[in-house]
């Protein structure tokens, strides 16, 4: 071979080389992960990751149910979860590729069972509640010392909600967690399918709705963090990065998170495989790293969210394992509510009544 065609040979290999480097496509929540892993997972396997955010289980449903989403791994939340199944969206995982599974949570897997049988789709990535991200000092201006930061009643009941417009409220844009949370101010069964019951809640809800500056699901970080809202409905480790945000700006925002009184939904976020993954090699390869107790670890103690791996617990923060905000102690865990997804007629309800409240109309 004379030294021209070696040359040739070994660049055509080395671009066929590229053109196979393998991806894998992962589509997570924002604000969940500590981003480092993503590095030492290319690094350890030598896969590119593309990693995409959403914030909320409504977009990540539509890509699922519309199909060829090109991911490799989504994280949708067991109701959700539960309905994707039904619709033929995952594919079954396959265990033998999951040499880490022995780290998972039996305690934790018990409650996914419920969406995902035998857990036989998904993996535990984190789970949490939904509660309240209060400016302690603005809203004890605002409402006195007194004001009632551990109940929903702080922005449920119309006459506190006008006075905090003054300094922001925001709130979930989550029809299938604020529906819940008003039954449960209303001291009805927050997983009732029951449209009179849903009518109820929307009255709350449509009550309110003119002193909300925004429905949203990420923006109340960076809007407690900065002083810019005082009261948010969100989820607890945003929360927690919210007031860590804070204190890193040394901007004087202290932030309080509290399960309501009334009751927190507890809510599981899923590793789960589209039935269409371009790569579900890959995408076992990326659960399996996300089941490594150390890496599942170094995720928590970034985003202040508990996880469903046993095996990572001794690895925790003790500000991360030891708060009941992150991991509940039993008296909080009992005032945890689990929602089902709502049937079809149902769903297009709770829908439309969202758009309404939304709207203000
Ligand atoms: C991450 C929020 C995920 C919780 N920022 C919602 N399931």
């Amino acid at each position: 071979m004379n030294k021209t065609l070696l040359t040739l040979t070994a660049g055509v290999a080395l671009s066929a080389m590229a053109a196979a480097a393998e991806e894998v496509r992962v589509y997570n929540w924002s604000d969940y992960i500590d981003e480092d892993l993503l590095a030492k997972f290319e690094q350890e396997t030598g896969i590119k990751l593309i990693y995409d955010v959403f914030d909320s289980n409504d977009v990540l449903e539509t890509k699922m149910l519309a199909g060829k989403s090109g991911y490799d791994v989504v994280v949708p939340s067991g109701t959700f979860l539960q309905r994707q199944i039904s619709a033929g969206a995952f594919q079954k995982l396959d265990k033998s590729k999951l040499t880490n599974a022995g780290n998972m949570w039996d305690v934790i897997e018990a409650r996914t069972n419920k969406y995902d049988p035998d857990n036989a789709y998904s993996i535990n990535y984190m789970w949490g509640t939904t509660g309240l991200g209060v400016n302690t000092a603005q809203v004890a201006e605002i409402l006195g010392e007194d004001a009632p930061i551990g109940s929903l009643a702080l922005i449920f009941d119309p006459a506190n909600a006008e006075k905090l417009a003054a300094c922001g409220i925001h709130m979930l844009d989550a029809a299938d967690e604020m529906i819940p949370a008003a039954l449960a101010y209303l001291g009805l069964n927050p997983d009732s399918h029951d449209v009179k019951d849903i009518a109820q809640a929307e009255e709350v809800l449509a009550a309110i709705s003119p002193y909300v500056q925004k429905f949203h699901s990420s923006e109340y970080i960076n809007g407690l963090a900065n002083g810019d809202i005082c009261v948010a409905i969100g989820w607890s480790g945003d929360v927690l990065q919210a007031r860590d945000r804070a204190w890193e700006a040394e901007n004087g925002v202290e932030l309080a998170y509290n399960a309501p009184s009334e009751g927190a939904m507890m809510w599981f976020d899923q590793m789960a495989i589209p039935v269409d993954a371009p790569n579900p090699d890959a995408a076992h390869k990326f659960l399996n790293f996300i089941m490594d107790a150390e890496n599942m670890a170094a995720a928590s103690n970034y985003v202040y969210y508990a996880n469903g791996n046993k095996a990572s617990q001794p690895m925790l923060e003790e500000d991360v394992i030891s708060d009941p905000a992150i991991y509940p102690d039993e008296a909080t865990l009992e005032n945890l509510y689990t929602t089902t997804p709502f049937p079809p007629k149902v769903q297009r309800v709770v829908t439309r009544t969202w758009t309404k409240i939304k709207s203000g109309t």
